[in-house]
């Protein structure tokens, strides 16, 4: 029998004459609404989306001229998901964008409520200090920002630092828990040692070197090729955290199984090319270009090159929550 978990029952004008009272006394009618708000799969406004290196970087290096690092607080384009027009969000809990700091420059130092991660996409001397603690950038590093922690960015070099933030931003204001300040001396002092890679920051020499013992010592997953999750080492749990971080090898020629899961996903190319299938798209990447796949939709990744993927979702999150799902390979594959 299809209930009101199926679909609308039919709204007769006596029913609509009782919806508006309803309304009246600020109330409404589960039954009315039940189908799309308790859903039987995931049902995201996110949809696929994929972003070019090779047309944003014309585009941030163009934000350079037009306004600094200082009077934009932080010099930033948003990747903002095509389903979710306006809303700042690459997905629904993530915000994701491409920072430029131009050499010379510092983004001032602030702290605020949601926690943020830096992907280094390109860099000889840009550096991060989260808490006065200094660390230097290089590509592929995965640098965290927790949450409250003062932070800001600078580039010694001579050529531009960019790198992808993703930020928990859209549940700490679903939250309504959203702080933010700047540091009362303008830039943070700095604790004298300028530690090569503090606790906040996990340099790609060793995560990319942890990829090629795990190929070497093991088969790549059907799905996912030789995937590895960042941990905190300090304490065993993800890195940040609503966020879960991920780097991956997929071999040349790799061909992988559709798999799905409940966490929306950011991915940046850090080596090589291939293509991904998410649901009915297909995307051709290569080298620094972006990605996102929504939640539960089919994802099936395939590498010309050898080819190494970070990824980002809120899968930490929907872990703590008990709700995270995922089905790799497709069951019905
Ligand atoms: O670097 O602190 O992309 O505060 C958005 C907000 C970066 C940052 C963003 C931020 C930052």
């Amino acid at each position: 029998m299809s209930s009101a978990l199926d679909g609308k029952p039919a709204a007769s004008p006596v029913r609509q004459e009782f919806y508006r009272r309803l309304r009246e006394k600020n109330a409404a009618p589960l039954w009315e609404v039940l189908s799309d708000l308790v859903t039987p799969q995931p049902k995201p406004r996110c949809v696929p989306a994929l972003w070019k290196y090779e047309d944003m970087r014309p585009l941030l290096m163009e934000s350079g001229g037009l306004i600094s690092a200082r009077e934009a607080e932080r010099r930033v384009l948003i990747l903002e998901n095509p389903g979710l027009p306006g809303l700042s969000q690459i997905t629904q809990s993530l915000y994701a964008g491409l920072q430029l700091v131009l050499p010379g420059e510092t983004a001032p130092t602030h702290r605020h409520a949601p926690s943020a991660l830096r992907f280094v996409i390109e860099s000889d001397a840009g550096f991060t200090a989260v808490d006065g603690e200094k660390t230097t950038m290089r590509p592929g590093d995965f640098i965290v920002t927790p949450s409250w922690t003062y932070h800001d960015h600078g580039n010694a070099g001579a050529g531009s630092v960019i790198w992808l933030d993703v930020l928990d931003l859209p549940i700490i204001n679903l939250l309504d828990a959203g702080f933010s300040e700047h540091h009362p001396q303008g830039t943070q002092p700095l604790n004298g040692s300028a530690g090569d890679a503090p606790a906040f920051s996990y340099p790609f020499a060793s995560s990319r070197a942890r990829l090629d013992r795990m190929r070497r010592n093991g088969a790549a997953h059907p799905c996912h090729g030789f995937k590895m999750p960042f941990v905190n080492p300090a304490t065993g749990a993800w890195p940040l955290p609503a966020i879960a971080t991920f780097l991956q090898l997929l071999p040349q020629g790799f061909a992988g199984a559709a798999h799905r899961s409940t966490d929306s996903t950011v991915f940046c190319v850090v080596e090589g090319q291939g293509r991904t299938r998410i649901g009915e798209t297909t995307f051709s990447w290569k080298q620094h270009d972006l990605f996102v796949a929504p939640s539960w939709m089919p994802v099936a990744h395939a590498s010309e090159t050898d080819a190494v993927l970070f990824s980002a979702s809120d899968r930490a999150l929907q872990q703590t929550l008990g709700i995270w799902r995922e089905e790799a390979p497709l069951a019905s594959a």
